[in-house]
């Protein structure tokens, strides 16, 4: 997406109106319906990805099976070897407060998939505040909406919430924040762990704050809400 924006600027005029359709800031501003990335696809991931340096190769990849819709979706497949993948976007450090004011929902299917939302600021005794808050999803089909869940855990100690310990999403928000911390969610997304290490599980439709974005295998499809510009390649 940075890639186009930077040589839609290049191209100047020529480009037309398209260019403004895209949000100003869009990296930057936090994830919301208006500031959304409506479609990923191979070609215009747009933000998708996992660039953590100690999750290198663990990004999911565009598949043409379906999990409800037609167009495609995002695969996670674990082996012994990589038991773990993860992809994600950028939430612009939305407040985790606003966290559970819109559904948080998914589509899966096949093997285990769980929420990635990573955190800074919570109230860990780290001076990062990092942690993730993990969910994962009970079923195949669309989940249902998480924020109404008590089976969240976070990766570090909050007060009064062990690391690993289930709790309600409201809890662990609140013990993020206590003693005068404000966590910011930096990232959010999408992992699979299975407890067998070994698998395979097709994700789609994820929404997150008023945003959904659909998982597509093929690119270019000009789907209802892409912000993709026109192709000048
Ligand atoms: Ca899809």
């Amino acid at each position: 997406m940075r890639h186009k924006m930077i040589r839609a600027a290049v191209l100047g005029t020529a480009v037309g109106a398209a260019a403004f359709a895209v949000p100003a800031g869009a990296s930057a501003a936090p994830v919301s319906e208006a500031n959304c990335a409506k479609i990923s696809t191979p070609t215009s991931k747009n933000g998708w990805g996992n660039t953590f340096p100690d999750e290198q190769g663990q990004a999911g990849k565009y598949s043409a099976t379906n999990v409800s819709d037609s167009d495609g979706s995002l695969e996670f497949t674990t082996t012994a070897q990589t038991p773990r993948n993860a992809s994600y976007h950028t939430a612009g450090k939305l407040p985790l407060t606003e966290l559970a004011k819109e559904p948080l929902t998914f589509e899966k299917k096949g093997g285990n998939a769980n929420w990635q939302i990573r955190v800074t600021g919570a109230n860990t005794g780290e001076s990062s505040g990092f942690t993730t808050l993990v969910w994962t999803a009970p079923q195949d089909g669309k989940q249902p909406d998480a924020t109404k869940s008590n089976q969240w855990w976070a990766t570090r100690d909050l007060p009064g919430v062990p690391q690993g310990t289930n709790a309600s999403l409201d809890k662990l928000v609140a013990a993020a924040n206590s003693s005068g911390h404000t966590t910011v969610i930096d990232d959010y997304g999408i992992s699979s762990q299975p407890n067998e290490k070994s698998g395979k599980v097709n994700v789609d439709n994820v929404s997150f704050n008023g945003c959904t974005t659909n998982f597509a295998a093929k690119g270019g499809s000009g789907g209802n809400g892409s912000v993709e510009l026109p192709s000048f390649s």
